[in-house]
Formats: structure tokens, C-alpha cells, sequence
């Protein structure tokens, strides 16, 4: 039987540098002859996107309930394409996923409350359930002070210390229970050049590239 395209997520803190790590990957898999395709969440092009985009760019207000079931259905109106392209044999690095979902709803604090949640954890890893699970997913981990020092932090809704902070505790979190389940999740050091950080994900990633034997899994499964 053929296999099947490697299903690769780029997850990570503001400014870590995910969207640049995904289009070097995509041109080293596109310079090896490898069949792969680049996507993006939240998918702001959508017409549940452009609700998502109003509210990142605080020109809209939403709950913090309906804001959490919108990205889940950003994911889930492209459910079903990523699985064909999958089956089809075309690798597919998606840049941010379930797993921003989780860390941005489940880090929020009650309003004058630095640390106690709004939203359960388990509440907010549900809508999320049974989307295709990753073959690998690879964090980059960038400190406060790295990330300031690039361009154009700050500039939306979550860009802010204290929220970063919470919401890289409850990624380390969802590290342990993605590894505890069976899935591969790399810590990759994001403070590094774009070249080192690039070379230690092509290292992750090359041989899941050649192709898949095993079926597509679903997430939290
Ligand atoms: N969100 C959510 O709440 N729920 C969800 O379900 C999902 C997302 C999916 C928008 O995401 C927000 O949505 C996000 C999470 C929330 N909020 N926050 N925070 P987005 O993906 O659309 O955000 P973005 O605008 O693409 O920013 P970003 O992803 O945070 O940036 P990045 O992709 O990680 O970084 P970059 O664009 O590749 O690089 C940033 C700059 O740093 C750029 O100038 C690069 O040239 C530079 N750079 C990159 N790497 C390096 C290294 N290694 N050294 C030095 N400079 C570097
Ligand atoms: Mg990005």
C-alpha cells in the first residue's frame, strides 16, 4: 500500500518564529522532489475566520466561550481536506493548530485573578476531538525577551507578558499529555538563529517525510 503524507505542526509562542520555520520547510520538502502543502490557523480567509481575525484585532468583542468554539470550527471546516490530502500522499506542515486552541482559552484568568482559570481545561480540549492528530508537532520555545526583540509584537489581543507566561505553562502541559498518549512532541529552542532552529527541525522531521505506514490518528483519541 502507498503511504501516506506526514501530517507536521508548528506550534509555539508569539513571535517564536512559527510561520518562518514553516515556509523553510516547505521549500526544503519542495527542493527534495516532496509532495507538501503549507496551511495556517487560524484560517482568516474563512467566513468564520474573518470573525476570528475581528476579534484578535480587538475590533469585535465575543466570549470567551463562543471565541474558543470559533477556532475549533476553523479547524473543523478543513477537517476532512487535510485527511484527503493526507491519504493522497501529500505531506501537510500546518502552522499553529488544536493545541493554540487549548493553551490561549485555558490560560485565561478570571477578571482581577492572575492565576485562577475562566475556562476548564478539559472543557476546552473537547471541540478539538477527533480532528486528525499530528504525526509530530514541534514547539518552539522562545523567551520573553527574544521574542520582544522581533517585529511586531504586541500588536494584537494576546501579545502581552503575563498572558504569554500562562499560556506557555499550559503548552507544557499539553506536551506531557500529547507524549503520555503516544504522540511525538519536540521542544525546540526558538531563542536560536533561524538557521540552527531550521536544521534542528529538519533533523525532526526527515524521515516522517518519506511517508506514512500508519493510519491517521484522531486527536485526544
Ligand atoms: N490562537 C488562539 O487563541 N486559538 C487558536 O485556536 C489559534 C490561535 C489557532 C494569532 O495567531 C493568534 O491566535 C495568536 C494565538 C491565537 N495570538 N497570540 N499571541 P497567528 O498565528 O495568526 O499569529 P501571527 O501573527 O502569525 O504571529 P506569530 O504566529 O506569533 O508569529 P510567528 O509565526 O511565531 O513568528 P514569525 O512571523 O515567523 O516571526 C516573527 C518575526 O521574528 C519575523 O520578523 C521573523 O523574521 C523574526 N524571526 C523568526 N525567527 C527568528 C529567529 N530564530 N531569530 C531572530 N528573528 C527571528
Ligand atoms: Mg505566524
Amino acid at each position: 500500500m502507498p503511504k501516506r503524507g506526514a501530517f507536521i505542526v508548528i506550534e509555539g509562542l508569539d513571535r517564536s518564529g512559527k510561520s518562518t520555520q514553516a515556509a523553510a520547510l516547505l521549500r526544503r520538502l519542495q527542493d527534495a522532489q516532496v509532495s507538501a502543502k503549507l496551511i495556517k490557523f487560524p484560517d482568516r480567509t474563512t467566513p468564520i475566520g474573518k470573525m476570528i481575525d475581528a476579534y484578535l484585532r480587538s475590533e469585535s468583542e465575543l466570549d470567551d466561550r463562543a471565541i474558543h468554539l470559533l477556532f475549533s470550527a476553523n479547524r473543523w471546516e478543513l477537517a476532512s481536506s487535510i485527511e484527503a490530502t493526507l491519504r493522497s500522499g501529500e505531506t501537510i506542515i500546518c502552522d499553529r493548530y488544536a493545541f493554540s486552541g487549548l493553551a490561549f482559552s485555558a490560560s485565561k484568568v478570571r477578571p482581577g485573578s492572575q492565576s485562577y482559570p475562566l475556562l476548564d481545561y478539559d472543557w476546552c480540549r473537547t471541540p478539538d476531538a477527533g480532528l486528525p492528530a499530528p504525526d509530530l508537532t514541534l514547539f518552539l520555545d522562545v523567551s520573553t525577551d527574544a521574542a520582544k526583540a522581533r517585529g511586531g509584537y504586541g500588536e494584537e489581543r494576546y501579545e502581552r507578558e503575563d498572558v504569554q507566561r500562562r499560556v506557555r505553562d499550559v503548552f507544557v502541559r499539553i506536551g506531557d499529555q500529547v507524549e503520555a498518549g503516544g504522540g511525538r512532541w519536540e521542544v525546540v529552542d526558538a531563542d536560536e538563529s533561524e538557521e540552527a532552529v531550521r536544521d534542528v527541525i529538519w533533523d525532526a522531521a526527515k524521515d516522517l517525510v518519506k511517508g506514512v505506514d500508519a493510519p491517521i490518528e484522531k486527536l485526544w483519541d
